[in-house]
């Protein structure tokens, strides 16, 4: 019997800063100079290693859109704040603090929520070094346009899903009791999977059994 974790993970930043060029990488390492702004949000999967499936969400960045975030915050494990490498130093500051402030404000992270800070577009500023900020679990500098750091950024969302898989275990004193079974949809019937959904204090995980 096979478990199949689900997390759930969220990017997040200002318009134009390379969320979903970001994604696009990660899933199907492609990239489009000229792809089209996001409306509302996009959901995508990207498997890692062989029990581990993202579910992303890659929100809209405009102004316009912004009241839709909380929802898809509710309950993420993951949440990737991309900045661009393009803006200065100041304005970088700005849009970190602004958005931890927003992620403060709308609380409804998983309890073993991690967050993750990718500087994108480091073609346009190639001698840039980071200071850890200690805000944030992890920390990459990427360019979706050279393809440099997705791997880390790979690497990173790896070790975050063992980070959160530990601090569960380590807050649990015994195996999670499955507290409601979703209605098992026509599609997992046809596939024999049974889907769970976990819950321990505010953490929610989603468990597939095949
Ligand atoms: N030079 C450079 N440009 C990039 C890079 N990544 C993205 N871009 C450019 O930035 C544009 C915007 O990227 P998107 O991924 O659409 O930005 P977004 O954050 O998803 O924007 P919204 O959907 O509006 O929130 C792209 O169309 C590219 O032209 C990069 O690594 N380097
Ligand atoms: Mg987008």
């Amino acid at each position: 019997m096979a478990i199949i974790w689900k997390i759930k993970t969220v990017m997040l930043g200002e318009a134009g800063s390379g969320k979903s060029c970001v994604i696009n990488r990660l899933i199907n390492n492609q990239y489009d100079e000229f792809g089209s702004a996001t409306i509302g949000a996009q959901f995508l999967t990207k498997d890692i290693g062989e029990n581990n499936k993202l579910e992303i969400w890659d929100t809209a960045g405009q102004e316009r859109y912004r009241a839709l975030i909380p929802m898809y915050l509710r309950n993420a494990q993951i949440i990737c704040l991309v900045v661009s490498l393009e803006k200065n130093m100041d304005e970088i500051e700005y849009e970190k603090n602004y958005w931890l402030n927003y992620l403060g404000l709308h609380n409804s992270m998983s309890k073993h929520h991690k967050k993750i800070l990718l500087y994108n577009k480091s073609d346009l500023n190639p001698d840039f070094k980071f200071v850890h900020d200690e805000r944030f679990d992890n920390t990459c500098i990427v360019s979706c346009k050279t393809n440099v750091g997705i791997d880390l950024f790979m690497n990173s969302l790896e070790s975050t899903i063992h980070n959160i898989k530990d601090s569960i275990d380590k807050n649990m004193d015994m195996i999670i009791p499955p507290i409601k079974v979703d209605s098992q949809s026509d599609n997992n019937e046809k596939k024999g999977m049974l889907q769970f959904t976990y819950s321990y204090g505010q953490n929610i995980m989603k468990c597939n059994i095949l």
